[in-house]
């Protein structure tokens, strides 16, 4: 799979992309990343990739022309402007763009991008909350991240995927490790019964409860 990223920050991605699984995927070649820096198809002297508004106001607006530029020859992906009037981004969309080729993702900054942008040259328009960033650059990486440990010999265990949180829908039971007491603070008595049904009821009742108490949209 190869992703494509406009943004005025190249180097914002430079880390996340060499380490953890990311780092390992484009090692192996199951996936590219190439950012554009967006400056470099602008036309003005002053590199400027963002103009006042028409009609006035506070803030500014990302241009059309550089966007369209770099975006002209991404016609065949799949482009995706990060943004946080977007549709909310969840796993099944993450599974979606996981089974592409090709997929461009665009960094919104400023107050926003010129409308045109987002109806004429791009595909969908993705949220990764209700809250504002000062760039889609964590947006993006976000994508990013989600999208690398589904590709095809990247996790190297697919029941790790298969079994997890919100494949169905619910969040997940806590999780315990060595030693079973640190402070004072215990592990339940249930996972160290060795009573393999009665952990396995356990699990699925703290799962229930757990999604109950923190997430009840997730029970509809
Ligand atoms: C993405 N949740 C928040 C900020 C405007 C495209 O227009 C804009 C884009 C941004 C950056 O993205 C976010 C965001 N998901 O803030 C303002």
């Amino acid at each position: 799979m190869k992703i494509t990223v406009i943004t005025i920050f190249p180097d914002y991605f430079s880390s996340p992309l060499g380490v953890g699984i990311v780092g390992r995927a484009i090692e192996a070649g199951n996936l590219d990343v190439q950012t554009i820096d967006l400056r470099d198809y602008t036309t003005n002297v002053h590199r400027q990739v963002d103009d006042a508004p028409y009609g006035g106001g506070a803030g500014m607006v990302m241009m059309i022309e550089p966007l369209a530029k770099a975006l002209d020859p991404l016609a065949d992906t799949t482009r995706v402007l990060m943004s946080p009037a977007g549709r909310p981004l969840d796993q099944s969309m993450l599974d979606r763009f996981a089974e592409l080729d090709r997929l461009t993702l665009v960094c919104g900054r400023y107050e926003g991008v010129d409308q045109r942008v987002s109806d004429n040259l791009i595909d969908e328009e993705v949220s990764v909350g209700d809250f504002v960033l000062p760039g889609g650059e964590a947006a993006a990486l976000t994508i990013i991240e989600g999208v690398a440990r589904l590709l095809p010999g990247v996790l190297g265990n697919a029941q790790s995927i298969a079994g997890e949180s919100f494949r169905d829908a619910l969040l997940e039971e806590p999780h315990y490790t060595r030693p079973a007491e640190f402070r004072g603070w215990t592990v339940p008595e249930v996972l160290l019964s060795g009573d393999h049904a009665r952990i396995e009821e356990w699990r699925v009742a703290q799962r229930l409860e757990r999604t109950r108490l923190r997430r009840p949209d997730l029970l509809g």
